[in-house]
């Protein structure tokens, strides 16, 4: 009974000190209960997110922007979309955070202080687009389970830190190295400390290119904690659950790493098209790499009104995962016809590139903006969805935005 008592006053008072006051009659308050006030934390306050951004999902946190939000060349924080799989980490010391590489394909084990990391290899900074494998997953019909994207699950930010193959290197890896697989300080939803939300990871080839980077800054500041502070890995071009957030470990592996989200249907899609609802075995799923061309449209925000007679400008980006844009295009006929939007060059290899044009309309009325993105491989979005897939990854349909003209 006494002990009860101590443990309710000591959870009481550190509830008082979450709330910033004293809980008057908290000494009545149900055993268990959680205070409205902890209950519902204002995301846009706790990520300091701008008010337009959607909630997918609070249990684990899943936030998108908005086409209109993404119109900055560079994503500032306030529109950059959240992915998590699993509870943010609590109480992180910088002072004692470390990073380990092992598995495998290396000689021996090498673990790394932050501040280690930070002054012993070279630091560089690339703008890098992350896009969740799942951005428009909404719209497949039959629909796939998960967050419902629509398109606002990607950014371009810049990070700042040291190119994994330094380390690497530092490290030493063996002839038989395949792949490597992270693992993070993020908490599973079922807290059980022996499993992991996430733990993905990348061939050789793209671990080692110059723009793989364990980053300790985005925009120039610290990484926000629900994007990966201290520590994180990105990888540009590809799915972005790839970019690993709270990063502890790197295991290079001697074979494709089988983490969590690694292997049956996570981050696969049929290896050869199928039907949309068809029961795809497992071997038949291939792994999701390099992303495809894709493109929004920023600016105007979907809805514009424009008075008869006017030019419309309209802008946005483009990208097309490992490869780069070559082409960009809209429509205003449905796609029955396409004219040429200007597309600047990318500022590095792996970030998104940005187009604009001059729209002519011929007449009053209701009108879409369609936009149509090319590589360089000569592949260009489709115009409604592309393939159905189990998990519904990779939409790349072209955006458009609604215009009337009066
Ligand atoms: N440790 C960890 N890393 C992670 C995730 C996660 O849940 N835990 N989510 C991944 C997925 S699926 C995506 S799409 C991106 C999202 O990055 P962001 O939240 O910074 O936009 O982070 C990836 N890295
Ligand atoms: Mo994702």
């Amino acid at each position: 009974m006494h002990r009860r008592n101590f443990v309710k006053k000591a959870v009481l008072s550190s509830m008082a000190s979450a709330i910033g006051i004293d809980i008057v009659f908290g000494t009545t308050m149900p055993d268990g209960y959680l205070p409205l006030a902890l209950q519902d934390p204002d995301p846009f306050e706790m990520f300091k997110k701008d008010k337009q951004m959607v909630v997918l999902n609070d249990k684990p946190w899943n936030m998108e922007a908005q086409a209109h939000l993404l119109d900055d060349k560079i994503t500032p924080n306030k529109y950059m979309f959240i992915r998590n799989n699993g509870l943010i980490p609590e109480a992180i010391d910088v002072s004692k955070w470390t990073l380990t590489i092992d598995g495998e394909s290396v000689g021996q084990p090498k673990t790394y202080t932050l501040s280690e990391l930070k002054s012993k290899f070279k630091q560089h900074t690339y703008q890098l687009t992350l896009e969740c494998g799942g951005n428009g997953r909404s719209e497949f019909d039959p629909p796939a389970k998960g967050n419902q994207w629509t398109i606002g699950a990607v950014s371009c930010a810049n990070w700042t830190g040291i190119r994994l193959r330094d380390v690497l290197e530092d490290v030493g890896i063996k002839g038989d190295a395949v792949y490597i697989g992270y693992h993070a300080a993020d908490i599973h939803l079922s807290r059980d400390p022996n499993k992991e939300p996430i733990s993905r990871g990348a061939p050789m080839d793209k671990a080692l290119q110059d723009e793989t980077l364990l980053a300790f800054q985005m925009n120039g500041a610290d990484i926000p904690l629900t994007h990966g502070y201290p520590l994180r890995l990105i990888a540009g071009g590809w799915p972005a659950s790839v970019s690993g957030k709270w990063l502890q470990r790197i295991s290079v592996r001697n074979k494709v790493h089988d983490g969590e989200k690694m292997t049956g249907t996570a981050y696969r899609v049929p290896c050869k098209p199928v039907a949309p609802g068809a029961k795809v075995p497992e071997e038949e799923m291939c792994i999701i790499e390099s992303m495809p061309v894709k493109s929004l449209i920023t600016y105007p925000k979907s809805g514009a009104m424009i008075a008869k007679g006017k030019k419309l400008n309209i802008r946005g980006h483009a990208w097309a995962g490992e490869l780069e844009v070559t082409k960009m295009e809209y429509s205003i006929d449905f796609g029955s016809t396409w004219q040429r939007c200007r597309v600047e060059k990318p500022v590095n290899r792996l970030a998104w590139q940005h187009f604009s044009a001059t729209v002519d309309f011929p007449q009053e009325g209701y009108y879409e903006v369609w936009g149509r993105a090319t590589d360089s491989n000569g592949k260009s979005q489709p115009m409604l969805l592309p393939g159905w897939n189990p998990k519904g990854y990779l939409n790349n349909a072209c955006h458009r935005i609604a215009v009337k003209v009066s």
